[in-house]
């Protein structure tokens, strides 16, 4: 109904397709996998749960989620706090109202920047503790009258071929000339369409943004100049205005976050400035002064893309555990296989698009070249499948290839592990929908090449 559809709208979409095509037959809920080791012998998955039910199975796809393992970072004297405390990645169903109280949110990604205008509409004091200032740009939210849903509706498949063309699955249009091909009243132009249209399409308004340091700048600058039109105060506008490549940590969409800066219940704390001391009994401690809150938010993000697989306990062939495996940062075939763990898929895992993509059709690309690839073992009789070491590795090397070719590697974020303390620093996602997919499809018709297929 809306652009952008609100959770309770996406959740009342996921209950009516679980309804419509009978899902909930094959689904068991409140049931978390503690451990999956592969018998060898029986050339099955055992699957423990933690009610200790144990389960054995031929394939096991794990379908865990790229931003689903909460991050939630050691602050000093945390469990001390006495007030309410939330994780945005956790967040109770019934809803929290923060009517009449102070409120402090740590973090200022995605999460953050979405969750602080709404929070300061409620809260009487908030603080928000800010490490990394954002870049942002407009959602440009609103409802989507009949008409637009109705010519939506009557075009999907032709919409979805089309974003499959895209280097990221979504539908924006990419613009195909460099920054440096136009005057800067022209990147200007281009910049301010973009930023009226809303949403992630900024990142596309010239072909260059994310490869050339100097085309990203005058991005950046434009961001900032509408930072500083934003908000009254030059001191919190400053603050509040990133010096980084624009689009290298994600790319955040608003509604109205810097301008709630303007609010005088709102103060930015510039964690640049003194970082947490700690948390006390009341509140956050910085640079020696106590900010008292009845409810901390940790926006603080995810363990990403990783995080959900190695919470689980999973042994390959030879008992050989994927914490092991991974110590040195992901390994993957396609982002879909892991030599040395036969018969094991994740959909969407690190080496793949994932999340550099429109995550549903990625999602469903992957479920159907899983479920071609099992239909191919069963045509021919076949069990066993698992990625070489050798197509591994290749596949390894070149997605590091095309991550140093952009500027992406040139900041700390969750894409490259930055975020959470002690995590490998690799380049997760693979860059580019269209090769990705055609890449899966030659590996499909090449009889599943970079795999040994066994009975
Ligand atoms: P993000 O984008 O990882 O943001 C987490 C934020 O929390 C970020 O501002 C971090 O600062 C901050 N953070 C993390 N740990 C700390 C500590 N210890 N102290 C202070 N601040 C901290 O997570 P989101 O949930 O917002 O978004 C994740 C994705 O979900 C998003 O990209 C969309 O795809 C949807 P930092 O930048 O590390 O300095």
């Amino acid at each position: 109904s809306e652009r952008y559809a609100t959770q309770a709208e996406i959740l009342r979409y996921a209950n009516h397709v679980a309804d419509r095509f009978e899902l909930r037959r094959d689904i068991q809920f409140d049931t978390r996998v503690t451990s999956a080791s592969f018998d060898e012998a029986a050339g099955r998955w055992r699957i423990l749960t933690a009610d200790g039910a144990e389960m054995a199975a031929t394939f096991c796809i794990m379908a865990t989620g790229c931003l689903s393992s909460p991050n939630r970072p050691h602050i000093e004297g945390v469990e001390r706090f006495e007030g309410r405390a939330y994780h945005t990645g956790d967040w109770p169903h019934e809803g929290v109202d923060f009517t009449l109280l102070r409120v402090g949110v740590i973090g200022t990604g995605s999460s953050g920047i979405q969750a602080i205008p709404l929070i300061a509409r409620q809260a009487r004091q908030l603080f928000v503790f800010q490490r990394t200032p954002n870049y942002a740009v407009p959602a440009q939210n609103a409802p989507l009258d009949r008409e637009a849903q109705r010519e939506v509706k009557a075009n999907y498949a032709a919409l979805r071929a089309r974003a499959r063309q895209g280097r990221t699955g979504l539908l924006y249009p990419i613009n195909p000339l460099p920054a440096s091909a136009v005057s800067s009243v022209e990147q200007e132009r281009e910049y301010q369409a973009r930023w009226e249209r809303g949403g992630l399409g900024f990142i596309g308004s010239f072909v260059d943004l994310l490869v050339d340091r100097q085309a990203n700048d005058t991005a950046a600058e434009f961001i900032r100049g509408k930072i500083r039109a934003a908000v009254r105060d030059p001191a919190v506008a400053d603050a509040l205005s990133p010096r980084s490549v624009v689009g290298c940590k994600r790319l955040c969409v608003d509604i109205g976050y810097y301008e709630t800066f303007n609010r005088a219940n709102v103060t930015l704390i510039d964690l640049r400035k003194a970082p947490i001391e700690g948390v006390t009994e009341r509140g956050v401690r910085v640079g020696g002064e106590e900010h008292q809150v009845d409810a901390l938010v940790f926006a603080t993000g995810f363990d990403a893309m990783t995080g959900a697989l190695l919470r689980i306990d999973i042994r390959g062939a030879g008992g050989r555990t994927l914490r092991e495996k991974w110590a040195a940062g992901p390994r993957t075939y396609l982002g879909v296989a892991i030599a040395g763990f036969p018969n094991l898929f994740t959909i969407t895992g690190p080496g793949s698009p994932s999340v550099l993509s429109n995550m549903l059709p990625s999602i469903e690309q992957h479920v159907e070249w899983i479920a071609d690839a099992i239909g191919h073992l069963r045509a021919r009789g076949l069990g066993r499948i698992e990625a070489t070491r050798a197509a591994e590795e290749e596949w390894v090397a070149h997605v590091n290839a095309v991550a140093n070719a952009t500027l992406f590697p040139s900041c700390n974020s969750w894409y490259i592990g930055a975020n959470v303390p002690g995590k490998p620093r690799v380049f997760m996602p693979y860059i580019g929908v269209p090769p990705y997919v055609q890449k899966c499809a030659e590996v499909a018709a090449n009889g599943y090449e970079g795999f040994a297929l066994g009975a």
